[in-house]
């Protein structure tokens, strides 16, 4: 058995089959009206394998000239991302343990080629919140890492249906996806892996 650092918290098969469907359709919703598009590298301006769109006050963006950050906008259409679905506002109440709502969804689509090199996230102002992450369709082999970006690694299978909660000590360990496995999931009409990530970006005003 794997043990997982401390902050890291999996749910594995925490959403029934059904609940998967309903984010999925929710997912789909935000996706009519934010298309996904494709994040680009900083100064590089290679793009990512991860096509990606957002819901919620802010999202993630990337691109060559401004590089990674968020903001209020969808780069493409340039229209005010859509409102997080109030089903993933509730499971960010149920598994978070934090007292503020979520500003960013950020939905991240791999095809069955696509990976994420092992990264940290730190574009947010404040650290103090978790990043909840949910898993949608194939499964896929994650990796968590050490706060510095050397050192060793831990593997980690993540299966449609499953929740999982990075805060605390390890909020800014690496971490990164290493491959798809196509195939394994009939939740998707074809291959890939649907992610959706909330975060809290800003810190809470009182
Ligand atoms: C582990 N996405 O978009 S977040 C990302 O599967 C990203 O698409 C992952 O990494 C994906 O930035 C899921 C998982 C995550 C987030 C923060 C962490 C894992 C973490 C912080 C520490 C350790
Ligand atoms: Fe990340």
């Amino acid at each position: 058995m794997t043990v997982l650092p401390d902050g890291v918290r999996h749910f594995p098969a925490c959403l029934s089959p059904e609940e998967q469907r309903a984010l999925l359709d929710d997912i789909r919703g935000v996706v009519q009206r934010a298309p996904l598009f494709t994040p680009r590298m900083p100064r590089t301006g290679k793009p990512m394998s991860v096509r990606m769109t957002n819901c919620g006050s802010l999202g993630w963006v990337t691109d060559k000239d401004r590089g990674y950050r968020y903001q209020a906008t969808h780069p493409v259409t340039g229209a005010a991302w859509p409102p997080i679905p109030d089903r993933l506002t509730e499971l960010w109440r149920e598994y978070s343990d934090h007292p503020h709502p979520p500003e960013a969804c950020l939905v991240n689509f791999y095809d069955e080629t696509a990976k994420m090199g092992l990264h940290q996230d730190r574009d947010e102002e404040t650290f103090d919140a978790p990043v909840l992450s949910i898993s949608l369709g194939d499964a896929c082999l994650f990796r968590i890492g050490e706060i510095e970006r050397k050192g060793r690694t831990v593997p980690l299978r993540l299966e449609s249906g499953d929740v999982l909660v990075l805060g605390g000590a390890s909020r800014l360990r690496h971490h990164g996806v290493d491959r798809i496995y196509p195939g394994t999931s009939m939740l998707l009409k074809k291959e890939g892996r649907i992610n959706l990530t909330l975060r809290r970006v800003t810190k809470p005003t009182r």
